[in-house]
């Protein structure tokens, strides 16, 4: 038992929360593993949404609004920490929901999309086939979904599906925590911020922005300026520590 007054009270209960999910077999060992880099990150941007960050999230909100055919990619460690707030983005934007996994099991994809489907996601399903130009078990998708999408939402990317993903010609948006990982580098627009404060934030956007406000952001969207303010502010905290 957690006592609510741990200064770390939060961090605690979320890595319980993905410790029982990997006892269910929704997160993988490894996603813990991801977890706590992502950790390590969080803490280097002060475990808050900055400011660059939240223009990226209204900027994807602007991208996901205008796609045609928008798909938020599903994985284990998203599924366990955030169901309902996807749940929340793709009634706000439209997206279809796939589970795409690294560490691939049939068992692992019917877990995650009944967990989705009790968080109120609509999720695609169907017949999967190696789709994407990719030797590992990420190529698995379906061709009416992320094989046909336009813009897709990718949190917790490995590089190497990142990069296939733009090499197909698609906007790819990731939620990445590190700013120096080859998915970060890669992606057409990079939200550095945690998955559980970035989903809320496109989802808001997606239901206030203005049709002229979409313009301007889709316009002035610039990758490397998100990367370079995400390790600017991890640099200032990092110096300001040693004051
Ligand atoms: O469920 P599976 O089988 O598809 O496996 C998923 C994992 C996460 C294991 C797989 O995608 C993986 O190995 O990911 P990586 O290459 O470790 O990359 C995960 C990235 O997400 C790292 O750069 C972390 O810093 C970052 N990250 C981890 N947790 C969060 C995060 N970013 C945002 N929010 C988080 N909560």
């Amino acid at each position: 038992m957690i006592p609510p007054d741990h200064p770390r009270y939060r961090s605690l209960v979320t890595r319980e929360l993905l410790a029982e999910s990997a006892r269910k077999g929704i997160v993988s060992l490894e996603g813990l593993t991801a977890h706590g880099r992502g950790e390590s990150f969080d803490y280097f941007i002060g475990e808050r949404t900055t400011e660059s960050a939240l223009l990226a999230e209204r900027t994807a909100a602007a991208l996901l609004l205008a796609a045609c055919e928008p798909v938020i990619s599903v994985n284990g460690n998203t599924a366990a920490l955030a169901a309902r707030e996807i749940a929340a983005l793709q009634k706000a934007c439209g997206a279809k929901v796939e589970v795409n996994l690294f560490h691939r099991t049939e068992e692992r994809v019917n877990l995650i999309e009944t967990l989705l489907r009790s968080a109120g996601a609509d999720v695609f399903y169907g017949r999967a086939e190696r789709l994407l130009p990719l030797s590992h078990d990420r190529a698995w998708c379906r061709r009416e979904g992320m094989f046909a999408a336009d813009v897709i939402l990718v949190p917790l990317e490995d590089g190497d599906r990142c990069e296939a993903l733009v090499g197909m010609g698609k906007t790819v948006i990731a939620i990445d925590l590190n700013p120096l990982s080859r998915t970060a580098r890669s992606a057409t627009l990079t939200i550095v911020d945690e998955l559980t404060r970035a989903l809320p934030n496109i989802t808001d956007a997606c239901k206030t922005l203005s049709g002229a406000e979409r313009g301007r952001l889709l316009a002035a969207l610039d990758n490397n300026y998100h990367l370079s303010e995400a390790i600017r502010e991890m640099t200032k905290r990092l110096s300001h520590a040693l004051d």
